[in-house]
């Protein structure tokens, strides 16, 4: 079959998926005009142009900025229903979702209403197309280890009512100068609470970084993780733990962490027996979903369709789903 075909037929888990960064210019425009929230844009093309990135920063700019026409649960359900249909199509059967409320709570949007918009459309998708999906609540890095803390503690008494979706925590925005050990406090009550744990670190920042996650806040799986390479005693540490990275080649070619698809170093990392996963980070800011993010490795890297399926088969196992669920998709 045709490379795209046989991509969208591998039974896939996207792992590292900004539920903000799949807002697409479109809703984004139609959000605003239900809340009437002025966007800086005279139009949905104008927006798109401005999606030209150089630096991990330039992205974020933007990404907070458009996430402020999210206000009402409708806006949350819509934002995660257009998400949804459109990893159905890319064959998705799993999501791990991340979500940031502080960007949403720092505007007078409660807490609730993130949760709630998120975990009505997640709950319908899964009875009506069977697509599982668990929410990952992730800190700002650019803000205080309080701030995060005070996150937790307002997001707390919700977990009960979502504990069917609410399974991990994550660490993500600006990495530079702001390493894990910033976080160390709080990813350690996190834990004793049980949660899944996850960061952000080697998209920009040093390969220690990466280390300090798996060290200092006891990470379970690195989102990015590309710089581990620069370390060797890491990259090995990667392999021999399988310690699952969630790369995304359509993000760190668009925020210039390489120059070209073809410098990509994910072939060369699942060739050592890394566990290696494709993801789309920011689907609607990056220029791609999670099909299209495979498919421009096998095209770029060369990837066999054996490779693919490799991959595929990573991101169920590196999933947080229990054995036998895993199991149903392997
Ligand atoms: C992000 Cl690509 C990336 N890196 C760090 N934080 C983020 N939040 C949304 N996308
Ligand atoms: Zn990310």
């Amino acid at each position: 079959p045709a490379l795209r075909t046989f991509v969208r037929s591998l039974p896939k888990a996207e792992l590292h998926l900004h539920i903000e960064g799949s807002l697409e210019p479109e809703l984004m425009f139609e959000l605003a005009r239900r809340n009437g929230v002025d966007l800086p844009y005279a139009s949905v093309d104008a927006l798109r142009l401005a999606y030209a990135f150089d630096s991990l920063q330039s992205f974020l700019d933007l990404y907070y900025a458009g996430a402020g026409v999210l206000i009402t649960e409708r806006d949350f359900h819509d934002m995660t229903m257009a998400y949804m249909n459109r990893a159905k199509e890319d064959g998705v059967v799993h999501v791990e979702i991340m979500f940031d409320p502080q960007t949403h709570t720092a505007r007078g949007v409660a807490m609730e209403t993130v949760f709630a918009g998120m975990a009505r459309a997640l709950r319908k998708v899964r009875s009506s197309m069977g697509i599982t999906s668990y929410l990952i609540l992730s800190f700002l890095r650019h803000l205080t280890e309080a701030d995060a803390m005070a996150t937790l503690e307002a997001a707390l008494p919700l977990r009960e009512q979502y504990k069917d979706l609410w399974i991990g925590i994550g660490l993500d925005s600006g990495e530079r100068g702001n390493p894990p050990g910033k976080f160390a406090r709080v990813f350690a009550r996190c834990k004793a609470l049980g949660f899944r744990l996850v960061a952000h670190a080697g998209e920009e920042g040093p390969a220690d970084y990466v280390r300090d996650a798996l060290d200092l806040l006891q990470v379970e799986r690195i989102d990015h993780g590309v710089r581990s390479e620069e370390d060797a005693l890491l990259l090995q540490r990667l392999i021999d733990q399988q310690i699952p990275l969630t790369v995304c080649p359509f993000s760190n070619l668009k925020l210039q962490v390489i120059k070209s698809m073809p410098q990509h170093n994910l072939a060369r990392l699942l060739r050592l027996g890394v566990m290696a996963t494709v993801n789309s980070d920011d689907p609607a800011y990056f220029g791609g979903y999670v099909v299209d993010n495979y498919i421009a490795c096998a095209e770029h890297l060369g990837l066999t369709r054996h490779e693919l399926v490799v991959l595929a088969q990573n991101s169920i196992a590196a999933s947080f789903l229990p054995p036998e669920q895993k199991n149903e998709h392997f």
